[in-house]
């Protein structure tokens, strides 16, 4: 290091706010601060703006039905379709531009690009094929796909013809698919034959034929060809299962009409873990989630048709859905798809994609901010990433370094850091800074968007002081939320509402949304999120519950008992640690350690597997014979102990410790 950057390190390491570069504020989307209280003071009709970003084919009558919370309606009876949104609408000025620049993994120069014109033809031939297989307006689509092009065009193809899709991430296992599939009744099936991870093929029909083994329905499955002549697994197709490249052919030229949806159709679900074992199926619609979306793109991304933005992503996540798909797309800008990971070929393989690209915005998740600041900043130099102009984060909070690495390596202090709070279940962002107005504060998200009503309280509801630790609650409803749980009311009340409202009341003024994330709030109004206060890990930004973990240990053969908590980590953010009673007779082996680890990877996926499995005679409860979950967190940290007094069992904890260290 030279003197000079070990100057700047050291300003850099005491400065605690940034102001939006010159630069940026002088072209972006939305500048005038007075936003904040244009929105307060004409809620809810400021969401109008959001409703304006996109073309309706019929106008809506009310902006928000609150009448029967928390069942609340956005820009009721409007009628809209969001493949028109995304695609057809853009067409008479951007059919030539790119829509999406898909990079795949570096097996062979087959990046592809899809200008507007194509998507727009892609995806009506493959919504012809959807209704050839019998797909009706209203019929789940279920789609288990890695990160290739016809994932959008599938997603785009279903909301075409008002088909609502369920996308399951390709990295969860075969049961994860089938209880999504049986969970939603879902008859169709999109999934591929096999992907790249690393240069290798990889099989991925023989996990969703397991999955589809496990459904308890009639399916019909498309299986996309990824995979290269001579790369291809033994796969038979059965009956009910047919091939992407055939179905497409046969309706080659098709053009289906965008069929009208009401703006409180479902457009899509996605299950997302939760406190108990069973996944939430959140419900989200097609005029309040795409104004949202296309709004904070707008707002908060400040997307215009000619940029060329880099979401890192997997469409699998909400992340995805929102701002690699529906937002950019319903902008008309260039998204981009990647395939691979970041550090294959190289640690510089994000950069080398930004330089080719010359990508004008980066949005990623803290954790690989932390993998590329442990890797160093020899890999992004050795690239021009001059063309950013924008960089955010979101899935989990940011600590005050790395914000500052990725601030100055790969944004060159030049670039807005928008630290982006929000959940699958808000549809899109809520907390943070808007990037030609606010002050970056690193750590701290920034202060609820315009027009959203966030307030840090405590058990019972009161607002807690500035600085002091609470619960982050959200008073008021907005477009993008979720409407319910599929098919379960009374788990969406229970789950989100419950806990701080009136639930007998029908006055919106007493029902408040609870995300269950702990965060505090300065004098300024600038929110810092502390995490989960469920039992939900963020493991790299993904979302694991406890509980779904803890069955999948206890399904394995001569596990008794299992406890799983989350624990520091210093580039997954957190992970996951398990501790498990073997029943009589049986041995805490390295076997058995394998085997429990696999059996965590066949029911939920890899990236729920353990980091460490301590085996121990029984697990620290209270009299009452909760499992203090507290005192397993500070061991999995190798942090000092709390209070034990109050346990049942309060021996049991120094030796857990020690075979804790001694693994
Ligand atoms: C978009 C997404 C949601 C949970 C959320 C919170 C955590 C997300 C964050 C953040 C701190 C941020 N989270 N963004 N925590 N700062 N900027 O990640 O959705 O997968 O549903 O996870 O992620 O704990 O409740 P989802």
């Amino acid at each position: 290091m030279s003197d000079g950057d070990a100057e700047l390190e050291a300003r850099l390491a005491e400065q605690e706010a940034f102001e939006p570069p010159e630069e940026f504020v002088a072209q972006a989307n939305v500048t005038d601060e007075g936003i904040y209280e244009e929105f307060a003071e004409n809620w809810p009709d400021c969401w109008e703006q959001a409703a304006g970003m996109l073309d309706w084919f019929e106008d809506y009558d009310q902006v928000l039905d609150d009448s029967n919370p928390p069942f609340y309606k956005w820009f009721t009876d409007g009628k809209l379709n969001a493949s028109y949104e995304c695609l057809d609408r853009h067409l008479d000025e951007r059919g030539d531009e790119a829509a999406i620049e898909w990079v795949g993994e570096p097996v062979e120069e087959d990046n592809r690009t899809f200008t507007y014109d194509e998507l727009h033809r892609e995806v009506n031939e493959f919504a012809a094929a959807l209704r050839e297989m019998g797909v009706g307006e209203d019929d789940i689509v279920t789609m288990y796909m890695p990160m290739v092009p016809e994932l959008t065009i599938a997603l785009l193809a279903c909301a075409r013809i008002g088909a609502p899709h369920s996308v399951v991430f390709a990295g969860f296992s075969a049961d994860a698919l089938a209880t999504r599939m049986n969970a939603a009744d879902s008859e169709y099936l999109l999934t591929c034959d096999g992907y790249y991870r690393r240069g290798d093929p990889l099989d991925h029909l023989s996990k969703a034929n397991t999955g589809l083994e496990g459904v308890d329905h009639d399916t019909q499955t498309v299986v996309v060809e990824r995979l290269m002549d001579g790369d291809g697994f033994d796969h038979d197709l059965a009956d009910d299962q047919h091939s992407y490249s055939e179905v497409v052919a046969a309706q080659a030229g098709a053009e289906v009409d965008p069929v009208e949806r009401d703006a409180e159709d479902m457009l899509f679900m996605m299950y997302t873990s939760g406190t108990t074992g069973k996944p939430k199926g959140v419900k989200h619609t097609t005029g309040g989630y795409l104004s949202w979306a296309a709004w904070t793109s707008h707002a908060v991304l400040d997307i215009k048709p000619e940029d060329t933005y880099f979401c890192s992503a997997d469409i699998g996540w909400i992340t995805g859905h929102s701002y690699i798909v529906y937002g950019p797309l319903a902008l008309g800008t260039t998204s981009m798809m990647y395939e691979g990971t970041p550090d294959y070929p190289d640690r510089d393989r994000l950069w080398e994609i930004v330089e080719e690209y010359e990508a004008t915005q980066l949005y990623t998740a803290p954790t690989a901010i932390r993998a590329f600041m442990k890797w160093g900043a020899e890999y992004p130099d050795r690239h021009d990433l001059s063309s950013l102009r924008l960089l955010g984060t979101v899935g989990e909070p940011i600590n005050p370094r790395a914000w500052k690495w990725y601030y100055k390596h790969i944004g060159d202090e030049s670039c807005p850091v928008v630290d982006t709070w929000w959940q699958t279940e808000t549809g899109g962002m809520m907390v943070t800074t808007l990037p030609g107005i606010k002050t970056m504060k690193p750590g701290s998200a920034g202060p609820p968007l315009p027009g959203v009503d966030v307030q840090i309280v405590d058990t019972m509801g009161e607002e807690v002081e500035a600085g002091r630790a609470g619960y982050l609650t959200v008073n008021k409803p907005w477009p993008g939320m979720l409407r319910t749980l599929y098919k379960n009311d009374e788990r969406f009340i229970n789950e989100y509402w419950a806990e701080y409202s009136d639930t007998d009341s029908d006055d919106p003024a007493d029902w408040v949304y609870f995300p269950e994330d702990g965060a505090k709030i300065d004098d300024d109004g600038y929110i810092t999120v502390l995490g989960r206060v469920d039992d939900v890990i963020n493991v790299s930004g993904h979302r694991l519950g406890t509980m779904e973990i803890e069955s999948a240990i206890v399904g394995v053969e001569g596990v008794a008992e299992a406890a799983v908590v989350g624990g520091d980590h210093e580039i997954k953010g957190e992970a996951v640690y398990a501790y498990v009673i073997l029943e009589e007779g049986q041995e805490p082996t390295e076997e058995m350690r394998g085997k429990i680890v696999q059996g965590v990877d066949d029911a939920i996926g890899p990236i729920a597997k353990p980091e460490q499995v301590v085996f121990t005679e029984e697990l620290p409860k209270t009299r009452s014979g909760k499992i203090m979950r507290r005192l397993l967190e500070q061991i999995a940290n190798g942090e000092e102990l709390g209070d034990t007094t109050t346990l049942r069992n309060p021996e049991i904890v120094a030796e857990i410790q020690e075979r804790a260290q001694s693994d």
